[in-house]
């Protein structure tokens, strides 16, 4: 509510201040598949010429939804329906299918290209046939079909030219899955763009027309699976009632080419089932799940399979009865395996008594337990050790794990990212995790290449994104947070891919094309990410978030319980500050391969971006800079202040180039970001200050407040929305 007051008000001032509004307002609905009418004539005459008729071959729901697409999308970008056909009759027809849907596609000489494509792949090519000038999308599949089906939809909407098209693309990954931390009520774990987007009150008498929309923008990205629930689970969700709503969902979803899977809450026998225990080796237990799958696929025919948090953070597991992960992921497994489902276990554990460092424990537990799963268990590990910051290296377990396929967890939702105001494009950060080096198999085991299978020959892969979708109007709880989703979706297809690009066909089809704006908008970008590290959790410190919301600073936080704590991650004291992860201290860094550990482990090496995640360093150390680390911290915190300032001026600069109430939208989201980026730095520099007792240099500006005016400062503990009382 307070945000939409807020953005009217904006609106209301920008309209008022711009005298002729030359662009449409946009409420930024429409993601990335908002076809504009294309400005340039050179390109609309070669569009147009090119695009004459729409043949798509073929009646399944997949192959309508890509006429659909087609026709919604060309009436846009071109100003006018194109006319359908069924046949190639002139030149200028786009023909779109598969080998087996028309026969005028089986009959070209690209058959065996595409074969080799996989069931996903997709030729996008300028052909002749009976002498007429054609384009050809096909796919071996109806799904491959409608991802080319995008594809030359986005060369049209990042205006490239289509006269001698050639595309060939088939994804890197298999499973391409976008979890929702949705609850049954309706609220959103780590959600801030509004509620669930799943109505479950109105399910299944109302399929709201959003869930087509969705399925539409994913399916336009390759994202191919879908967690409608929570990690942290309520067992409902498997009782018919809910089945009952789940099949709605999953029959939008089907033509689009996405699977529906649930998360197991691993004590539903208990509770839904009656059982007293749940046991994984149980015969009952056994049987019970094997009876309540059977029961999901009669809802839902080409139902994926399940997500289970076990003996993490509270919830339930097989330890609970002294079971391993790998007897309770089998469990599942077996009852999932006669369909055809897989079960993606969750490696994000950590024990409630706090042996030893935290970031260890996952490699600690898992690694043992290679090779003792069933094959159709995937185990999704997060990108870092830790979870989820700002920064921290790629996760040991990567490279670790040679016979049980690893699937990466990202988050889209950005719980430590400033949520839904901070703008930070997390493709950055997720090209540094998926480009560095396990060097498990040396140079080039990416960990890209671990989780596409390249380097211990997975039999399946999959990248899964903690999503950041709500009910606002804007999918994602600002403009610059699509970005996100669309990233996520395009890496996920092709873990090599370039962030850079990525943003570019973003900007493009989201924004503008014009080059300036565009080259504006992508420097914000490729900037945001850094900007956020150095405002929050600069070389290398992690977790000095305020505890339970995650949103603003409090690295003097200390609770009973350690691993939870801030003053735990830092460790700052009169001498210096750092996690001493080397074999002098908790000797993380052993879980790493060879190189990788020699580098992080020796401050000679190890780069200054982590240099506090593996070592205690003295303040007066001296930095490569040549300053003392100290200053080292001063320079950061105060460049990523400066960074949120030049990417407001980049945007001021984009005005002409963009919609009044997106334009309006982002500008108030960047002063807000930019107060906060001061905030996060005064915070924490007057606290780190108390321990290094050196001044902030001359030359910076010096915080506005001592520490206890920060430590003041309170926000929502559940924040759908950024107001926090005090911020200066
Ligand atoms: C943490 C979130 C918590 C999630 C947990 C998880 O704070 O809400 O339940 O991750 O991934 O980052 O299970």
């Amino acid at each position: 509510m307070a945000r939409s007051l807020r953005r009217a008000v904006v609106l209301a001032l920008t309209l008022l201040a711009i005298p002729a509004l030359r662009l449409r307002a946009d409420d930024g609905y429409d993601l990335w598949l908002r076809y504009p009418r294309v400005a340039d004539a050179g390109l609309l005459t070669e569009y147009r010429g090119a695009l004459r008729q729409v043949d798509v071959e073929g009646n399944s729901p997949t192959l309508r939804a890509a006429r659909d697409e087609l026709i919604k999308g060309l009436t846009g970008l071109l100003g006018a329906a194109p006319a359908t056909s069924d046949a190639i009759t002139a030149d200028g027809t786009l023909l779109v299918g598969t080998p087996t849907s028309s026969r005028v596609i089986a009959a070209l000489p690209l058959a065996a290209e595409l074969r080799a494509l996989g069931p996903d792949g997709y030729i996008v090519r300028a052909v002749r046939m009976g002498g007429h000038r054609a384009i050809v999308v096909a796919g071996n599949s109806d799904v491959g079909a409608l991802y080319g089906t995008f594809a030359l939809l986005r060369q049209l909407q990042t205006h490239q030219h289509i006269c001698a098209v050639a595309l060939r693309d088939a994804p890197k990954v298999q499973l391409r899955i976008l979890d929702h931390w949705d609850n049954l009520d309706g609220s959103v774990e780590r959600g801030y763009a509004g509620r669930s987007i799943w109505q479950w009150d109105s399910l299944p008498a109302i399929v709201s027309p959003r869930y087509r929309d969705y399925a539409r923008a994913n399916a336009s990205i390759g994202v191919n699976g879908a967690v409608v629930t929570n990690v942290n689970a309520n067992a409902r969700v498997l009782t018919p009632a809910y089945l009952e709503k789940v099949a709605k969902i999953a029959d939008v979803l089907r033509p689009y080419g996405i699977r529906l899977y649930l998360t197991a809450r691993f004590s539903a026998p208990i509770e839904i089932g009656g059982l007293k225990t749940a046991d994984p080796v149980d015969p009952d237990v056994r049987q019970w799940w094997k009876a309540k799958t059977d029961e999901i696929y009669k809802y839902v025919p080409d139902f994926g399979g399940f997500v289970v948090k076990a003996n993490s953070e509270g919830q339930p597991g097989p330890q609970d009865y002294h079971r391993t992960h790998a007897d309770g992921a089998n469990m599942f497994a077996d009852a999932l395996a006669p369909h055809g489902g897989i079960v993606m276990w969750r490696a994000f554990v950590y024990s409630n008594d706090v042996p030893t460092d935290r970031v260890k424990q996952a490699y600690d537990e898992f690694k043992p337990l290679d090779g003792s799963f069933r094959p159709n268990v995937l185990i999704q590990v997060k990108n870092g050790p830790l979870d989820f910051q700002p920064r921290e290296p790629f996760h040991p377990l990567f490279g670790a794990m040679p016979k049980t396929p690893l699937m990466m967890e990202f988050q889209v939702t950005k719980e430590y990212h400033g949520q839904d105001t901070h703008l930070v494009y997390l493709g950055r950060e997720w090209e540094e995790v998926l480009r560095a080096d396990t060097w498990v198999h040396g140079k080039g085991s990416t960990v890209a290449k671990v989780v596409e299978g390249a380097v211990d020959h997975y039999s399946r892969t999959g990248i899964a994104g903690v999503a950041n979708i709500g009910d606002d109007r804007d999918w994602t709880g600002s403009q610059f947070n699509q970005a996100n989703w669309y990233a996520f979706g395009r890496l996920a297809w092709n873990p090599e891919a370039s962030s850079t690009a990525i943003a570019d066909e973003w900007i493009r089809m989201t924004f503008t094309n014009a080059p300036t704006a565009v080259a504006a908008i992508r420097t914000m970008m490729l900037q945001s990410r850094e900007a956020v590290v150095n405002y929050m959790t600069p070389l290398g410190l992690a977790h000095i978030m305020a505890t339970g919301h995650h949103y603003g600073p409090a690295p003097w936080v200390r609770l009973s319980r350690a691993d939870w704590s801030p003053t735990y991650y830092h460790k700052a004291d009169t001498l210096g500050i750092g996690f001493d992860r080397t074999a002098s201290g908790s000797n993380a860094v052993a879980q790493y391969a060879g190189p990788v550990r020699e580098r992080y482990g020796s401050l000679k090496t190890v780069p200054d971006s982590l240099l506090l995640w593996f070592h205690h360093v003295p303040w007066a150390y001296k930095m490569r800079s040549g300053r003392s680390l100290w200053d080292e911290m001063v320079f950061r915190y105060n460049a990523g202040v400066d960074t949120v300032r030049s990417m407001q001026k980049l945007w001021a600069s984009v005005r002409p180039a963009v919609d009044s109430e997106r334009f309006a939208d982002v500008s108030s989201f960047l002063a807000i970001q930019e107060r906060e980026a001061r905030w996060w730095r005064d915070a924490a520099l007057t606290y780190f200050q108390s321990f290094s007792r050196m001044p902030i240099p001359a030359g910076y500006e010096q915080p506005a407040h001592p520490l206890a005016y920060y430590q003041r400062i309170t926000c929502p503990a559940n924040r759908d929305k950024p107001r926090c009382d005090g911020i200066p």
